[in-house]
């Protein structure tokens, strides 16, 4: 075979001139270089959702249904994000304000929105302790527990097919080092309130992925991680349905980006189960704050079952921590350095994508 034959075939010369190796690995290294540069720069994503979407995950924002006629503000969720969290209006509070009396029009506006350009929803949140209507934090045993289940059969029912991921249960574990469950009227009703509210959800809307969520459990070492980590194996072993673990990871000097993070994603994905990055903000500013944002992001891409990214909030501004200046848009909506980091670092990751969606498992 000569050398025209072989590259016909596609198959390699058997005998090719004389060439020293050291010319050959030069120009073997030369050409890999030029196909590692062509194909980034020719493939660098331009914006969060797109760059994330690649490597087989959204990157989603936190929005409110007030905003959304602020053309700089939807302009940029339209231009960047790919996924939604309803900031507030699908709390309980927001969605059944009296009992039986469901309302899901701002909810609906934020749904609307995001499904029509082909968006992901995540629903916040069926059950919390917080944000309750008046009539729930007045009420306590079976007749809450009833009126719990109720608010999530109905909600999750309603957005039925609409949804990614529900946060089912939202904090319910309790902060400082006794790893134990935050006492709350639902916690009262029994240990077996957070099981119930996710079997309710699983039958409501079988297709989402029922994630629990909550926030000091991005350190490996807390009492709190660890007592999430240890419902989540036990729901998994009893067959309770899980399908996702959310970090809100709100980082600040208070709860800052620990070192082990990546170990915490990596723990909670090995039971089985999507970890989420949910209400990412980290306040600062600057490379301090760009070099934290870039550090999440590789960890999540670093992690196969770490599936998405959500920032809670688009500008600074748009902020419950506004003081902090902790998300990625200024009060102007210009790119800010922790910006730039962010898209980066996605589109320099992504060796190991997300399994392709399972199924919910149970
Ligand atoms: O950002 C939300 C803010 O607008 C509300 O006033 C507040 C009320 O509880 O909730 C904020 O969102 C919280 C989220 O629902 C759960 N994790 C903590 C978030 C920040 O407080």
């Amino acid at each position: 075979m000569n050398n025209a034959s072989a590259r016909a075939s596609g198959r390699p010369a058997t005998r090719l001139r004389p060439r020293s190796a050291l010319v050959s690995a030069v120009v073997g290294l030369a050409l890999v270089a030029t196909a590692v540069v062509v194909s980034s720069s020719a493939s660098a994503a331009t914006t969060l959702g797109a760059s994330a979407a690649e490597k087989g995950r959204y990157f989603g924002a936190a929005i409110a249904a007030n905003k959304l006629s602020d053309s700089t503000y939807v302009g940029i969720l339209n231009r960047e994000f790919n996924s939604v969290t309803p900031e507030n209006e699908m709390k309980i509070d927001a969605t059944e304000p009296q009992q039986n009396q469901f309302s899901f029009t701002n909810a609906d506006r934020i749904v609307n929105h995001a499904i029509s350009r082909g968006m992901k929803v995540r629903g916040h949140t069926l059950a919390w302790h917080s944000q309750q209507p008046g009539w729930m934090q007045n009420m306590s045993g079976t007749a809450l527990r009833n009126a719990m289940l109720n608010h999530v059969t109905r909600v999750a029912t309603y957005y039925r097919g609409k949804i990614d991921s529900w946060d089912v249960v939202n904090e319910a574990f309790a902060d400082g080092g006794s790893g134990a469950r935050r006492d709350s009227n639902l916690q009262r009703t029994g240990n077996d309130w957070i099981e119930a509210a996710f079997r309710a959800a699983r039958a409501a809307d079988p297709g989402a992925k029922l994630c629990y969520n909550d926030y000091n459990t991005d350190d490996w070492t807390h009492a709190k991680t660890q007592a999430v980590y240890r419902m989540v194996q036990d729901f998994k072993q009893r067959g309770v349905p899980i399908d996702c673990v959310g970090l809100q990871s709100h980082f600040n000097a208070q709860s800052p980006y620990p070192s082990n993070y990546r170990t915490t994603l990596s723990s909670f994905a090995a039971l089985g189960v999507d970890v989420q990055i949910t209400e990412l903000d980290i306040e600062g500013s600057g490379t301090q704050q760009a070099e934290t944002y870039r550090r999440v992001v590789q960890d999540c891409l670093a992690v196969p079952r770490c599936n998405g990214i959500t920032v809670w909030g688009i500008r600074d501004s748009d902020s419950w921590r506004s003081y902090g200046t902790p998300l990625l848009f200024d009060n102007n909506g210009n790119k800010k350095q922790a910006y730039n980091a962010t898209l980066e670092a996605l589109n320099a990751g992504g060796t190991t994508p997300p399994p392709t969606t399972a199924p919910p498992t149970t």
